[in-house]
């Protein structure tokens, strides 16, 4: 069993880019400059939205972060993105997500201009990585692919079951995977709540990537032997022996599974510092490509 380790990985990421920061600036380029928007206060957005700013820190970018209150309308947060989108200081910004009930997601990712949109969510962008064309790649699959590449795990050939349909994992996960591309040329099966027979399905996986929310939900008794395992859950459980009151958990029985695996994440330090690092590789891409 080979841990695939994201802390690690996203760290030496986080190094590399860094190292480019300092060349870019000796070069009297432009600092690479995120921004993000968070509406409300929901504590795990906060916690995710704090540790982007902390990454850019880490590699030496430019951060602005915009905190707005729940009671934003769709119309305010409108115009926040508005003058972002025509700062030319800002390469690349986000709006964390979820957003509150009253405000349509849909509607705010289409405004976000498509060549700062380092999350990769706008139509434009889902568009060109569905035809494999240059684009921001969302930072979650972004970061599983660059994971799965790192550690050398072969994709070719190989049955990827991928276990949700959500447009931020699932979706484009099963889409990239299936590409002609360094990390794809793989067979995959997407399953989702209406699926029959799931077990069967996941027993005939070589990779099986888990993005469905379920703490614990991939048992040791469905998956085979020497089984790769992406684990993308990272529900928060109460716990009151931890200081912050809760502790991570993924959508994989992570002790009886790894038995069975040759590689799989763990959670916390899996996929999610993976998505930190990426959301940084595609700022700097912005940098790089809008001056
Ligand atoms: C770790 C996210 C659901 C909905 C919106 C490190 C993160 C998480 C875990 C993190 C996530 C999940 C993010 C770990 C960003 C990943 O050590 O295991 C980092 O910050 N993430 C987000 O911005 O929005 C979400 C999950």
């Amino acid at each position: 069993m080979t841990l695939l380790d994201g802390k690690k990985t996203a760290a030496e990421i986080k190094e590399e880019i860094a190292l480019e920061v300092r060349e870019l600036k000796d070069r009297g380029n432009k600092t690479p400059h995120l921004a993000a928007i968070i509406v409300g206060n929901n504590g795990a957005s906060i916690t995710y939205v704090n540790a982007k700013v902390k990454a850019c820190e880490r590699v030496g970018f430019e951060s602005t972060l915009i905190r707005l209150p729940e009671n934003t309308s769709e119309e305010d947060l409108l115009n926040e993105i508005a003058i972002l989108n025509i700062d030319k200081d800002i390469d690349g910004f986000i709006v964390q997500l979820p957003l509150p009930k009253h405000i349509d997601e849909q509607k705010i990712l289409m405004a976000v201009d498509p060549n700062k949109d380092v999350d990769g969510f706008h139509p434009t962008n889902v568009g060109k990585m569905a035809l494999n064309l240059p684009t921001f790649i969302s930072a979650t699959p972004f970061g599983i692919l660059e994971l799965l590449e790192r550690y050398q795990v072969e994709t070719s050939g190989k049955h990827v079951v991928v276990l949700g349909r959500s447009h931020i994992v699932g979706s484009p996960m099963s889409i990239l995977l299936s590409q002609k591309r360094k990390v794809g040329n793989a067979t995959v099966t997407m399953c989702h709540s209406r699926t029959k027979n799931l077990k069967e399905i996941t027993l005939q996986a070589d990779i099986v990537i888990a993005a469905i929310g379920i703490p614990e939900f991939l048992k040791a008794d469905m998956v085979k032997d020497n089984v790769t395992v992406i684990d993308v859950g990272i529900t928060r459980l109460a716990d009151p022996s931890k200081k912050n009151g809760y502790r991570l958990v993924g959508d994989v029985a992570f002790n009886e599974v790894a038995q069975k695996s040759d590689f799989i994440t763990p959670v916390p330090g899996g996929v999610g510092p993976m998505t930190i690092a990426m959301l940084l590789k595609n700022t700097l891409l912005a940098c790089q490509r809008n001056n």
